[in-house]
């Protein structure tokens, strides 16, 4: 059954509470939602989201759709979408970069081949390796006492007992002061880790790794700008805790590039950033033959997206880091009827067919930005 029409809508749902990043506060997440529809009527979604406009990564929601409609939505029309991985190859010659609209249309391919199998989508991917995965949670209330509170409240319900911190807003020093309360608070029963995402010059990340290393922090995420490549090479050099390269980590190229010059020693997945769930794999593949830590990141996707990201993490043999899909959990609203289960500090794998989520039509035509349905 081709390919007969593809709808790409932008959503805004709040999240409950402010989520402070070192470039933007997330008070309501912008994610780009795909529906591919065959010509027997089935339909394929899926999901990739974006952070604070152009000011997290150049890919915005409104380039992401301007992009998929006008290039991308052509090489899909009367497609077989069970060749999904000769699309996107055919897409990668027409069209350049652009990985998160590759990924959001390459997941909604993949939701409806396994849908029109009643398999879950992973059974595409080589089959699940885990049925649960460890799930970390940000703390970025952008107020140390909340965030304590908001770490005992997870712990307490066995949610999560892996903490990453976002920093590198303001000045390093109460940054420092930041993570080192919560470590004191919550450190002997959860794992902590910081996400500086760019922030840092080389120089103050010398002295905050430093004093973060000695006050018992795990991992540094993405501490430099993406430009500053041997800077995080003498970082990882200098270092013993980990140096997690994030923005960094993009296409297949890129990550072969840092792990070949050790500009890390860890990647961060993300599916919306490598072009979709083919290239994850391809990516993960890299690190494995290098001995390079993975850890399934999040872009900040509602329960559709988080989906697809444990769907591809659960094929990967090993993930050093654990995950950080905690995305549902953020949003106020949710555009599928059911929920993702979170269990005993871990998310499970969902089974049913496709990514395993049934979505709620009318909560989509609530959030998303002019909806309409394509019947081209
Ligand atoms: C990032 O840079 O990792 C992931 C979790 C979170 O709080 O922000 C994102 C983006
Ligand atoms: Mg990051």
């Amino acid at each position: 059954m081709n390919i007969r029409s593809v709808d790409i809508y932008i959503l805004d749902i709040p999240t409950v509470r402010p989520h402070q990043l070192a470039m933007h506060t997330i008070t309501a997440q912008s994610i780009v939602v795909a529906r591919i529809t065959n010509e027997a009527g089935l339909e394929g979604w899926s999901e990739v989201a974006t952070i604070g406009g152009a000011s997290y990564g150049e890919g915005t929601p409104e380039a992401i759709k301007a992009n998929i409609d006008k290039y991308i939505t052509p090489l899909l029309i009367g497609k077989d979408p069970t060749h999904f991985s000769k699309i996107m190859f055919e897409i990668s010659k027409a069209v350049r970069g652009n990985h998160f609209a590759k990924a959001v249309v390459e997941e909604a391919m993949i939701d409806l081949v396994a849908k029109s199998k009643n398999i879950p989508a992973y059974e595409l991917l080589g089959g699940k390796i885990h049925d649960s995965l460890p799930l970390a949670w940000t703390l970025a209330s952008g107020d140390t006492g909340k965030d304590i509170e908001e770490a005992k409240e997870m712990l307490q319900k066995k949610r999560h007992k892996i903490f990453k911190l976002k920093i590198g807003k303001g000045d390093p020093h109460k940054n420092i002061d930041h993570v080192l309360k919560i470590i004191a608070a919550v450190g002997d029963q959860a794992r902590v880790t910081v996400d500086v995402n760019q922030a840092w010059d080389e120089t103050t990340a010398n002295y905050c790794i430093e004093v973060l290393q000695d006050g018992g922090v795990s991992m540094v995420e993405q501490p430099l700008p993406t430009w500053d490549n041997e800077g995080m090479a003498r970082l990882t050099e200098r270092f013993k805790l980990p140096i997690m390269a994030d923005e960094s980590a993009n296409s297949v190229h890129d990550v072969f590039q840092i792990i070949k010059h050790r500009y890390g020693n860890c990647i961060a997945l993300k599916p919306c950033k490598h072009g979709g769930l083919m290239e994850t794999k391809k990516v993960a593949a890299i690190a494995e033959s290098s001995g390079f830590g993975l850890y399934g990141g999040t872009m900040i996707e509602s329960s559709l997206g988080t989906a697809a990201c444990a769907s591809v993490y659960a094929t990967i043999p090993e993930l050093e880091f654990g995950t950080e899909i905690f995305g549902p959990m953020l949003f106020k609203d949710s555009i599928t009827v059911n929920d993702l289960q979170f269990e005993n500090f871990e998310i499970i794998i969902p089974d049913g067919p496709g990514f395993g989520m049934e979505i709620d039509l009318d909560k989509v035509k609530h959030y998303a930005r002019g909806y309409s349905y394509n019947l081209s």
